[in-house]
């Protein structure tokens, strides 16, 4: 059986259709000026340099990404809150210049309905925020945009879900997370096509709790939404493993692998390339592919 059978066919994204016969890859942009995690920053001093990020969405692009995400908020715990004027000057520019000079579908990684409603103007097909439309305004904004939804599931806020790992059963909680969470989306008038759902993973989990919500990946097909998942680089590799963030691509498309045995749509990863030869090799050994050459050799 084709890992998507039980989503959607497609995702009207804009002016793009995501396609779901296949995984897809969402490649990651920061336009923030202390991301750590994707080894480049790009900022002059106190500017974006556009050109740069312009490179490195082409450079994505070229590499197989489906999506590029661009985010202008830093989730790190401890790190300093953006505001919201910082968060437009960080995003919108890129936004623009990646749909317009690329023609590339864009994902806004954002919390905030003005963010979410200027990332619309500039041409975001898709809405990733991390906090499942739970600030003010925020689920009022993203139906009013008409774009889809990725809601993720997080404890708390990305400064104190790091204490927060106390739930009996994470798998209890995070279906119930996002009952209630698609409950407030119906309320609002956003339609189910047009959300995707995300466990979250490493925001205020344990080792454990992450290694039992990848185990039990496919449990979250019941919903029949697309399913997302971010993995890449992510601290739960430096407690398996004991390497660091520049280290972790190994580890990473491992746990991209078995996102995608276990039905994930969409992998959202910093290393695009590589993430898509896996698949390619996923896909040719998917329900009888290249079989008659098989025989022939
Ligand atoms: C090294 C690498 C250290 C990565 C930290 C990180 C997700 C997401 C993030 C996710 C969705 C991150 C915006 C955290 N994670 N959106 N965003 N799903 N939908 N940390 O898992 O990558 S940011």
């Amino acid at each position: 059986m084709p890992h998507s059978s039980f989503v959607p066919a497609a995702v009207n994204c804009a002016n793009h259709e995501l396609d779901f016969s296949r995984p897809l890859v969402m490649g990651i942009l920061n336009a923030t000026p202390d991301s750590f995690s994707d080894g480049g920053s790009y900022y002059q001093g106190a500017s974006l340099d556009i050109a740069l990020v312009l490179q490195r969405a082409r450079q994505m692009l070229v590499e197989g990404a489906n999506i590029i995400d661009v985010g202008g908020e830093s989730t790190r715990p401890g790190a300093t809150p953006v505001t919201q004027t910082e968060e437009l000057d960080r995003v919108v520019p890129v936004i623009e210049a990646i749909t317009k000079e690329l023609g590339a579908l864009v994902s806004v990684d954002t919390s905030c309905p003005v963010v979410m409603r200027e990332a619309e103007s500039a041409g975001a097909g898709l809405i990733n925020d991390v906090r499942a439309l739970r600030r003010d305004g925020a689920l009022q904004a993203a139906a009013q945009t008409g774009l889809p939804v990725c809601l993720m599931h997080m404890r708390g806020e990305p400064g104190t879900m790091t204490r927060q790992q106390t739930y009996p059963d994470v798998l209890t909680e995070v279906h119930e997370f996002f009952a209630q969470r698609l409950q407030a989306c119906a309320e609002v008038g956003i339609a189910p096509g047009n959300i995707m759902l995300d466990p979250g993973f490493g925001f205020g989990k344990s080792l454990e709790q992450n290694l039992t919500l990848l185990r039990h990946l496919a449990e979250f097909q019941r919903y029949r939404l697309p399913l997302l998942v971010g993995l890449s680089r992510k601290s739960l590799l430096g407690k398996l493993l004991g390497r660091e963030v520049s280290e972790r691509l190994p580890g990473s498309l491992a746990l991209a692998h078995e996102s995608v045995l276990r039905g994930a749509n969409i992998v959202r990863v910093h290393d695009v390339a590589a993430t898509a030869d896996m698949i390619n090799v996923h896909l040719a050994l998917q329900s009888g592919r290249g079989e008659k050459e098989t025989k022939q050799q």
